[in-house]
């Protein structure tokens, strides 16, 4: 059998060569010889990709064939970093391209770098998505993830004396082997213009809108692999167009900048991810950037109902759309156009339709990441779905006000026009309503919808909000991220893991067994040793693979208080300065994150990062016991980097303002011991590893509410903690940042003066649960059988859960678990 298999991969690895080469020379043109690193990535890619098509164009066919009900997620974001490995993995490929690659001199290990990180989203909602669309595929449900094809996704970040720079990051520069341009895919979407009423002979009236201007949506295609290559779906992204590229008028009257202005601005609609949107200019081009795909993507599904079944009431029986937070929200408008003027559905079957259709999930309270659009905006660009928004919302309140306990102030909360800033549509509530269910990302979030923003509208329509904690992609987080790992668990578990991470329990069986232990650590240590050798190679600074490697890498924001974990370093620092020859434990801060680029508060921080790292990793006194930190330009492919080399994972948001994480879920799995507040997922992540194996502190969502509503001044817990005095004092006499002393006197104020993100009365706690970590970690077996017990109860947080739940709860659609024929 051993020699079968060997046979068997042997054939299958000479399979691969060939198709390689006959890539490399037919497809990228260039010989052996000439054939660069990127040549080689791309020859792989088509490779891998030509097998992926095969099973695709057989699930296109399987679903047209049975036509069983779609799923569509719409999001502005899907940050799907690097493909190549999800490719390989997900197709069983890996080895044998290996070894084609290697018997052709190449390191497939050297590709996997080469390939430029597709960050088309800004953090946890668009990483989610791209987990999503890998697990729908995986579950074989019949589904399409529709967003926006950015020519830049997120910035890339430098940092140059110790600031984030912002520069425009060009993963299309040498072109994406993984898309499929459908140039006769392409839809017209309208802007501004005029609205026509026609009265019809029944005595009903017929609304027609004319747009002013029209820009065309050209759609991209990536097949997504599921596991085992179980079924594949589409991720079709949109690309802008001018409908009149080029005014030849013009350009032959010699105005040759003039000619290609209608293009520049058609194509301005797909070119950046998050355009600024502090000048009025951005805010339109935001809203157009939604609205176009939104549109694209209805126009898109509809055709393809009609298609395959015939008439449009069968809508809410075949389509289930997924709104990603209120980005696309507007289609909820956009879809009851087409269903009245275009099909002539009358109003309520056609509300009744979109309703049934429509699901819409919340990712944050921030009130401030809410959107609400200004009425002049939308009646100018919009007309038409401005009229629908305001029946819709006529409707609303005149049901609402027949409520036994229906107040005015409860009207104007429910009310999709906010009257109090200025008049601006709400796109949460135009979501809400448009959607038969809202979920929240955690069970806490989701509670506190409730109570939050959505407290009026759940009182007014209650049901409606449920929750869907998030989850992880095991494919990409586990086995490739952390291919040794992943061999280890495997052996304990069995080769099924993949297919049911519930499988993942075993692990606690043997958690306590020193053999085991000390296979597990070996793992790791390894993890860290390239971890290391990754940081050496990008800052010059040696870390040492035995510290403890404690990790912050996210977003970074006030909320999820990576001051907080400097204050701590910090006062750390002061300590070894104070008591060198004590029996200190060696620690390695490491931080990466982006701030948004207009967000100055968050740079501060980024630049205090660096400020701190910069003293201390040079002093003397500590001899390297405590170095600091900070990657630049994180994204998915330097995650995958670090996560499997973590011992401890910061998630210390103040309480009740991180809807999920999904980094706490990918370290918790990988081994590291979670430090965190009760917010988000934290809490369900204590359930399940156990409350003896993560460090929980700080205030409760509940008592940081009630603590502001005592006031926000930071000046009492300061008073009570002779250490924090003593470190926001070194901060603000310029300690860090002695070419200016002042530097960071304002963002010391805003701790001492207005700590709404309550990083003061966290402080104490937070310290000694980091001396409860140092204890911990001092008694490795303990430190060993925790992380174990971590990656043993993660099973849970599998997207593939968390898809299930959705493809049940929200949906409405079979699923059909991978591995089973
Ligand atoms: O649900 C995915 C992810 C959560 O895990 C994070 O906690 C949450 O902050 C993030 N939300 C956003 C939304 N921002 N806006 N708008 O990215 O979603």
């Amino acid at each position: 059998k051993v020699e079968d298999r060997a046979a068997s991969d042997a054939d299958a690895a000479a399979a691969i060569k060939e198709a390689i080469l006959n890539k490399l020379i037919y497809s990228v043109g260039k010989s052996l010889e000439a054939a660069s690193s990127h040549d080689w990535f791309v020859a792989t890619a088509f490779v891998a990709r030509d097998r992926i098509v095969e099973r695709w164009l057989a699930s296109i066919d399987e679903v047209n064939r049975t036509g069983r009900k779609q799923v569509y997620y719409l999001s502005v974001e899907f940050l799907i970093g690097r493909l190549l490995f999800d490719a390989l993995t997900n197709m069983e490929m890996v080895e044998p391209t290996r070894a084609a690659l290697f018997a052709l001199g190449v390191d497939l290990d050297e590709l996997r770098e080469v390939e430029p990180d597709a960050a088309l989203g800004n953090g946890g909602l668009g990483r989610l998505a791209a987990c999503f669309m890998e697990s729908l595929a995986t579950l074989s449900i019949a589904a399409f993830g529709y967003g926006i094809r950015y020519d830049h996704g997120l910035f890339r970040q430098r940092i140059k004396d110790g600031r984030q720079l912002e520069y425009p990051e060009e993963w299309l520069a040498f072109g994406n082997p993984w898309e499929f341009q459908r140039p006769e895919v392409d839809y017209e979407i309208g802007f501004g213009g005029r609205i026509e009423a026609e009265h019809q002979p029944d005595g009903t009236v017929k609304h027609v809108w004319l747009p002013g201007e029209t820009v065309e949506a050209v759609a991209y295609d990536t097949p997504i692999a599921g596991w085992r290559g179980a079924h594949i779906n589409t991720l079709r992204l949109w690309s802008a167009r001018a409908p009149d590229p080029l005014r030849l008028d013009k350009f032959n009257s010699g105005d040759h900048v003039g000619a290609l202005m209608d293009q520049v601005r058609a194509e301005s609609i797909s070119k950046v991810l998050y355009p600024g949107d502090t000048t009025p200019a951005g805010q339109e081009l935001r809203l157009r950037q939604e609205f176009f795909f939104a549109s694209a993507s209805l126009q898109d599904l509809v055709l393809r109902h009609l298609r395959q079944h015939g008439g449009i009431l069968s809508l809410a029986d075949k389509v289930a759309i997924q709104l990603n937070d209120t980005h696309p929200a507007i289609a909820v408008a956009e879809l009851m156009r087409i269903l009245v003027d275009l099909h002539d559905v009358p109003w309520r079957d056609a509300w009744a339709i979109t309703q049934a259709t429509f699901g819409y999930t919340n990712h944050t309270l921030l009130p401030e990441a809410l959107e609400t659009w200004p009425v002049p905006l939308m009646e100018r660009l919009l007309p038409r779905h401005m009229q629908i928004i305001y029946l819709i919302n006529a409707i609303h309140l005149d049901q609402a006000s027949k409520l036994a306990d229906s107040t005015g102030e409860r009207l104007a909360a429910i009310s999709l026009i906010d009257e109090a800033h200025g008049r601006r549509v709400r796109m949460g509530h135009l979501a809400f309503l448009g959607s038969h269910k809202v979920n929240g990302v955690s069970r806490l979030h989701s509670d506190l919808l409730k109570v939050t923003v959505f407290r009026e509208l759940d009182a007014v329509l209650p049901g409606r909000i449920t929750n869907k904690t998030n989850g992880v992609t095991f494919r990409r987080w586990l086995k490739e991220a952390n291919p040794g790992l992943t061999s280890l668990l495997t052996e304990v578990v069995g080769d099924r893991l993949l297919d049911d991470a519930r499988l993942l329990e075993k692990v606690a069986a043997v958690a306590g067994d020193a053999a085991f232990q000390e296979r597990y650590a070996a793992e790791r240590r390894a993890n860290k040793v390239a971890l290391a050798k990754l940081v050496r190679h990008r800052l010059g600074i040696k870390i040492d693979p035995d510290a403890l490697f404690d990790v912050q890498i996210k977003r970074i924001h006030e909320y999820k208080r990576q001051i907080l974990n400097i204050l701590e370093t910090i006062a750390v620092y002061d300590m070894i300065r104070a008591q060198p020859m004590r029996d200190w434990i060696p620690r390695v801060k490491i931080f990466s994150g982006k701030a948004a680029a207009s967000y100055a508060t968050a740079k501060l921080i980024i630049q205090l990062a660096n400020d701190v790292a910069k003293i201390v990793n040079a002093d003397p006194t500590v001899r390297g016991i405590l170095k600091v930190v900070f990657l630049p330009n994180y994204n998915v492919s330097l995650a995958e980097r670090i996560i499997p080399a973590a011992d401890l994972s910061e998630q210390i948001s103040t309480a009740g303002m991180e809807a999920s994480g999904t980094g706490n879920m990918k370290l918790a799995l990988n081994g590291a011991l979670t430090i965190g507040t009760l917010d988000g997922a934290n809490v369900e992540i204590r359930e399940k590893v156990g409350a003896d194996n993560i460090f929980i502190f700080g205030l409760t969502a509940e008592e940081v509410e009630a603590h502001r509503h005592r006031g926000i001044d930071g000046s009492d817990a300061i008073n009570r903690s002779a250490k924090l005095a003593e470190v926001l004092e070194a901060i603000a006499s310029g300690v860090f940042s002695p070419d200016e002393p002042d530097r960071y006197r304002g963002l010391v104020d805003i701790l001492i003066h207005h700590d709404y993100f309550m990083v003061t009365a966290d402080f104490e706690s937070y310290y000694e649960a980091q001396r409860a970590v140092f204890r911990r970690w001092r008694d490795k077996r303990s430190w060993w059988r925790a992380a174990a017990l971590n990656t043993a109860h993660m099973g849970w947080f599998s997207s593939d859960r968390t898809i299930a739940e959705y493809a049940k709860d929200i949906w409405d659609v079979p699923v059909k678990p991978p591995g089973r024929g």
